[in-house]
C-alpha cells in the first residue's frame, strides 16, 4: 500500500516470533471474557480494560517489542472520540514543510489516503504473528494508540517521546460508538447481538471496547497534570470550539510550532479545512474506500457519521443522559476535569 507513515511490515525471525505470538493467544484465552455490542464479538479483560483480541495481542506483542525514540509522537485515544480527525490534523501539520507534492507524507497526500492509513495505530502494526520494521522510519515517527496509558509499551514512558491524548464527552462517545458498531454489523451480515438499550448498560458498567472509558480518560488527564510537557489532553468538544487555537497549542507540543509568518500567510486555517469534517468526508477516498482493520474491511465512510457536538440528544433518554452525566461526575470528582452537563432543555428525546 502507498502509505506515507505506514511502515513496511516484515516478518523477522518468524519462529520466534511465533513462539510469542502462541503465547499472546494462549494468555488472551485465559482472561475474563464478554460478549458486547452490536457484533457481538468477544471482548478480553487485561488490567481492567476491555479489548478485542486483535488489538489485545498487537498490544502485548508491541509492549515487548516497540522501541520509542525521544522524537516520536503518539496520538492516544478512547475509540470514537476523534482519532480520524486528530490524525489528520497532526499528519498535516507535522509533514507541512515538505515542498515536493510526490514524497508520500507531502500533506496533501492525504487527499488520497484514508487518515488511518496515515497514522497507523501502534497495536495494529504488531499483528498477525509478524514484528514491524519501524526503524527505517525518518523521525519525527508519528504513531497513534487507544491503549490505557497503563498498558502503553514502557519504552513509551521512558523515551521522553510526547503523548497528544484526546477524548469526548462520554455521551457522544457511546452514541458514536453504538453507530460505528451497528455498521460492522450490518457490513458483515450479522444479527444484531446486543440493542442500544443493553450496549447502554454495559457502557455504564464500564464494559465497551476500550473501557472503562472513565478510567482511560482518567490516567491521561492525571498524567498530563504530572507532566504536561509530555502528555498534552484535549476534549473534542474544545477541539470543535477553536480548531485553530488547539492546533497551534498542538504544532507547540510536538515541537512543530506555526511561525508568525505561517500564521500571517493563514496555515493553521489552511490545515484546519483540509481536516474538517466537511472536506474529508467528501474526498473519494473516504466515500468509496475500504480498509483493513484484522480479518474485518471497514468502510471508510463509516468513520464519518455527523462529527458534530450534542448529537447523544437524538438517542439518549433524559433518564440515560443524567445518569451518565451522574456516573461521570462521580469519577471524576476531586480531579479538575469535567465534561459539560446534559443540556436537557435541548432534548429531543425520540
Ligand atoms: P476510531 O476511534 O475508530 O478511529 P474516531 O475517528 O475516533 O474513530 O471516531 C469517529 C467520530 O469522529 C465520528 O463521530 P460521530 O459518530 O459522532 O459522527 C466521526 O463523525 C467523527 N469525525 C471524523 N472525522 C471528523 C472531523 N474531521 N471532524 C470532526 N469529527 C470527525
Amino acid at each position: 500500500m502507498a502509505s506515507p507513515q505506514r511502515p513496511s511490515v516484515s516478518s523477522k525471525e518468524p519462529t520466534d516470533d511465533q513462539e510469542s505470538y502462541n503465547r499472546y493467544k494462549d494468555l488472551i484465552s485465559t482472561l475474563p471474557t464478554q460478549r458486547w455490542g452490536p457484533c457481538g464479538d468477544d471482548l478480553h479483560q487485561h488490567h481492567g480494560f476491555w479489548f478485542p483480541p486483535f488489538p489485545l495481542e498487537g498490544l502485548m506483542a508491541a509492549q515487548d517489542h516497540f522501541v520509542a525514540r525521544p522524537t516520536d509522537v503518539i496520538l492516544v485515544t478512547f475509540p470514537k472520540s476523534g482519532t480520524t480527525w486528530l490524525k489528520a490534523l497532526t499528519f498535516a501539520t507535522i509533514n507541512r514543510n515538505r515542498a515536493d507534492v510526490a514524497e508520500p507524507n507531502h500533506p496533501l497526500s492525504m487527499l488520497k489516503l484514508n487518515p488511518h492509513e496515515c497514522v497507523p495505530l501502534i497495536s495494529f502494526l504488531y499483528n498477525d504473528g509478524r514484528l514491524p520494521d519501524l526503524d527505517s522510519l525518518h523521525g519525527p515517527r508519528l504513531f497513534a494508540e487507544h491503549a490505557p496509558f497503563s498498558l502503553l509499551p514502557e519504552s513509551v514512558l521512558g523515551s521522553g517521546c510526547r503523548i497528544v491524548y484526546l477524548c469526548r464527552d462520554p455521551k457522544d462517545n457511546l452514541v458514536s460508538l453504538w453507530h460505528y458498531m451497528l455498521a460492522q454489523a450490518r457490513a458483515r451480515g450479522l444479527a444484531q447481538y446486543h440493542s442500544f438499550d443493553e450496549v447502554f448498560e454495559l457502557f455504564c458498567s464500564g464494559i465497551s471496547m476500550g473501557g472503562p472509558m472513565w478510567d482511560h480518560v482518567l490516567d491521561y488527564w492525571r498524567e498530563s497534570l504530572r507532566r504536561p510537557e509530555r502528555v498534552m489532553f484535549m476534549k473534542y468538544e474544545q477541539l470543535k470550539g477553536d480548531t485553530g487555537g488547539c492546533l497551534k497549542r498542538l504544532a507547540e507540543f510536538i515541537g512543530c510550532p506555526f511561525s508568525e509568518e505561517e500564521e500571517r500567510e493563514g496555515k493553521v486555517e489552511e490545515i484546519v479545512e483540509m481536516c474538517s469534517f466537511e472536506r474529508l468526508s467528501e474526498l473519494e477516498v473516504n466515500k468509496n474506500g475500504r480498509i483493513g482493520i484484522g480479518s474485518t474491511e471497514i468502510e471508510n465512510k463509516d468513520f464519518f457519521r455527523k462529527g458534530v457536538v450534542g448529537d447523544w440528544n437524538r438517542h439518549l433518554t433524559a433518564e440515560m443522559a443524567e445518569r451518565l452525566d451522574r456516573i461521570t461526575e462521580e469519577k471524576f470528582r476531586g480531579s479538575g476535569l469535567k465534561f459539560e452537563k446534559a443540556p436537557l432543555e435541548n432534548w429531543y428525546g425520540h
